[in-house]
């Protein structure tokens, strides 16, 4: 083949999918209704991207929930919690979401992407057991609209890298010949139901390798593609380089590997590899995770020095699409000028079909379509919205100490003295339950069915009862709430330039969850204050410290599409400077304690050691850079959601915040020891209960955490307080938690 894409997003171009499966756990619509929703789905995409022009077609990319947990029960590795529920479809949502009696699996973060997948428990006493209805039925599907199908499977050791051991599980790699003989059963299946291809993912291949991981994907690939009784194999790659995994699987009989030639540079490694002579390279040249049009030029020019590395190259994108929104025609409120430089996902296929056709029947055959497009980038270049001068000569004129505030200790004794705030101080993250009527607000203002004044006096008395409640409970610093933000990064970027939001621009985020991450497309200018007005109406309330919340640059960047046209860090400077001004303004307003969040510090971290520090060094400068240019007497707070800190500690240290709240309720504050470990001597407050359950927590249950809070952290430095902003929960259950919260503080002072 020669024009293909490595996956679709499924969630529906108006989200279909998501009110189909959130219809069905309500039980408004039955089994039947979702399926025939699913399907409707699948085909219309289908047909599109045959018409677009794709000769190769990846199935099995839907999914209902997750594709890494449909690649769990492919394998029947389902953990046994889940056995008594006996029909198939509930069984699976059981394992995605829990139920009564059983936890779901947790979710984690595929790669380094803003997609979340459900992470595989693996035990000893796992038996594998193959199960492939669900591809086979897609494959089938497909091939009766006369596709030519390309069904996409997780492979073997990617879906081992990303498990997790449990109940004394060793090394999950050991498990490969339980599982390799499956894959080799299904293969021949889907090479008996009609399959030219297969499409075998390998994305953990760009992380990390050992000796271990190369000896699993020699012995894996020369196992499987050693079978006679199959397809051809594409083994894909993404979101970084193979590097030393190349030479590995182009030394088994694979058929064609795809390299990710945006984010990697495997380009140069395969011109010197002469068993790819006979192999296809599937060359990822559009990129499958930005929203940016392609220079298709550069493309060709990538394209060209493929030429003599391989048997034959096809065109195709760096990833699936999963992460970018359907389609441009979606956004009615775009300008044209900004339209021109975009391309969402069926664009994107539309730019495979002219790279493809560039190169087979020559640039000629679409110099109309390569003209277009060159005109549209040139406008981006020029386009005066890129580049403003006023913020780069600021930010070019900071000095070092920009991002240096005087020395922890000594701001420690006059943020006590300005705060007056009893020992173990109680506070919460920021956000309050969304309840109803603010979603009611939102959408009346959208269609106009209230003004923006009526707007603001409803989200004021939304502001009002979060006060009138933190005061009946008795909590030392308040917050207002947040009921004004549809989402901590949407919100921001709402108001600042240089960014525009999408009207329909959603992406899976995991689940039926999704978001519609902004797009950063030039300089960054904050014009007026963001959070101001709210924060002080809320403090005219109370005579307790309410916090200013604020979302950080890194945090801002990571959920947002970037620029492509210059350094995420250089981004990231300036949005930092549009923080720290609001940081500023909200100070000047009275205010003294700002919350600078940074819940995505950890997932913009590279996947390959070598590139973190890097990382870590920009990220965190960028946060200093947010929240130094307040006075030592303002005390800077921040909050790291997701635990799996390791990696990060040294870098939490490195943000110099006086406070930071972290997750810790379901690692029973080990968390604290690590940062003990790299010399963190901060005011820490390690989450006593976890906010991702409906569960109230007992007093008793609150005072042991801080029991063993106080084992690892001195009184002095300990702040109280759930793991996660509340805007998830009831207020019932929040309510209830809260006061338990509020009275195990107590019980803890008093026994000091
Ligand atoms: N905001 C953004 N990205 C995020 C998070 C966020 N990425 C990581 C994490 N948090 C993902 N978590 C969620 C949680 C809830 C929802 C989405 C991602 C969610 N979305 C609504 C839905 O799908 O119904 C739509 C929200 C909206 O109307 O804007 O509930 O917090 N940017
Ligand atoms: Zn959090």
């Amino acid at each position: 083949f020669t024009a293909t894409v490595l996956g679709t997003p499924r969630i529906g171009p108006r989200r279909e999918l998501k009110k189909a499966v959130e219809s069905y756990w309500a039980g408004r619509i039955d089994a039947a209704a979702l399926a025939a929703a699913a399907r409707t789905l699948r085909e219309q995409q289908f047909g599109e991207l045959r018409d677009a022009g794709l000769d190769s077609i990846p199935v099995n990319t839907f999914s209902y929930y997750d594709h890494v947990l449909d690649t769990a029960v492919l394998l029947g590795a389902l953990p046994a919690r889940f056995d008594a529920i006996t029909d198939d479809l509930d069984r699976y949502f059981a394992a995605a979401r829990g139920n009564d009696i059983a936890a779901p699996l947790e979710m984690t973060k595929w790669f380094d992407t803003n997609y979340h997948y459900l992470v595989p428990e693996i035990s000893p006493n796992t038996t594998f057991s193959l199960n492939p209805a669900k591809v086979l039925a897609e494959l089938n599907e497909a091939l009766a609209l006369d596709l030519p199908a390309r069904p996409v499977l997780v492979g073997p050791v990617t879906f081992l890298l990303l498990s997790k051991p449990v109940d004394g599980s060793g090394a999950l790699l050991d498990r490969l010949d339980e599982i390799v003989p499956l894959y080799v059963d299904l293969l021949a299946q889907l090479k008996a139901a009609g399959a030219q291809w297969v499409q075998i993912d390998e994305p953990a291949l760009v992380g990390d390798l050992d000796d271990a991981i190369l000896a699993a994907v020699d012995r894996t690939y020369r196992t499987l593609a050693g079978t006679t009784d199959r397809p051809a194999m594409l083994v894909a790659s993404y979101f970084g380089e193979l590097g030393a995994a190349l030479p590995v699987l182009a030394a088994t009989e694979i058929d064609a590997v795809a390299v990710d030639l945006v984010a990697g540079k495997d380009s140069d490694a395969l011109a010197s590899i002469p068993a790819m002579a006979d192999k296809l390279i599937v060359a990822g040249v559009v990129d499958g995770r930005n929203i940016w049009r392609t220079d298709l030029d550069a493309s060709l020019a990538t394209l060209g020095t493929l030429l003599g590395s391989a048997g034959s190259i096809a065109v195709s994108t760096s990833c699936s699409l999963l992460h970018v929104p359907y389609t441009l025609v979606a956004e009615t409120e775009l300008d044209d000028r900004l339209r021109s430089w975009l391309a969402f996902g069926s664009e994107k296929v539309g730019e495979v079909v002219t790279l493809a056709a560039a190169l087979n029947a020559g640039p000629e055959s679409v110099s109309d379509t390569l003209a277009a497009s060159r005109a549209a980038l040139q406008t981006r270049a020029s386009d005066p919205r890129l580049h403003n001068d006023a913020v780069r000569n600021r930010l070019a004129a900071l000095g070092p100490d920009a991002a240096t505030r005087t020395p922890a200790a000594d701001r420690r004794a006059l943020q006590a003295e300005r705060l007056g705030l009893p020992s173990l101080p109680t506070t919460t993250i920021g956000s309050y339950p969304q309840t109803s009527q603010i979603r009611i607000a939102r959408a009346a203002l959208r269609k106009g069915e209230i003004d923006q004044a009526e707007y603001v006096r409803r989200m004021q008395a939304e502001i009002a009862d979060v006060i009138a409640l933190q005061e009946k409970l008795g909590i030392d610093v308040l917050v207002h709430g947040e009921p004004e933000r549809n989402d901590m990064v949407q919100y921001f970027a709402e108001q600042l330039d240089g960014f525009f939001a999408t009207a329909n621009g959603w992406v899976q985020s995991y689940g039926s969850r999704c978001v519609r991450p902004p797009i950063l497309f030039g300089d960054v200018v904050r014009q007026h204050p963001m959070t101001v007005e709210w924060i002080t109406y809320a403090q005219s309330l109370t005579s307790k410290p309410v916090k200013g919340m604020l979302t950080g640059p890194v945090t801002i960047l990571a959920w947002s599409f970037v620029r492509d046209d210059q350094p995420l860090a250089d981004s990231a400077r300036q949005v930092a400077l549009a923080i720290r001004d609001e940081t500023v303004d909200l100070q000047a307003a009275g205010v003294g304690i700002v919350q600078v969040d940074e819940p995505a510090l950890r997932e913009l971290l590279p996947l390959r050691s070598a590139d973190k520090p890097a990382y870590l060094d920009w990220a965190v400068g960028a946060f200093r850079l947010s929240t130094a240019g307040v006075d030592e007497t303002t005390q800077i707070h921040t909050h790291l959601c997701y635990s799996e800190f390791g990696e990060v500690i040294g870098a939490i240290a490195g943000l110099d915040a006086d406070v930071t709240s972290i997750e810790a309720a379901r690692s029973h504050m080990e968390v604290l020891d690590d940062l003990n470990a790299v010399g963190f001597d901060l005011g820490v407050g390690p989450g006593v209960y976890d906010i991702h359950s409906p569960r109230v927590p007992s007093v008793e249950e609150i005072v042991a955490s801080l029991r063993s809070a106080l084992e690892a952290v001195p009184v002095e430095r300990l702040w109280v307080n759930p793991d996660c902003g509340l805007k998830t929960r009831g207020t019932a259950e929040v309510e209830a938690s809260l006061k338990n919260l509020v009275e195990a503080a107590a019980q803890v002072r008093t026994s000091l």
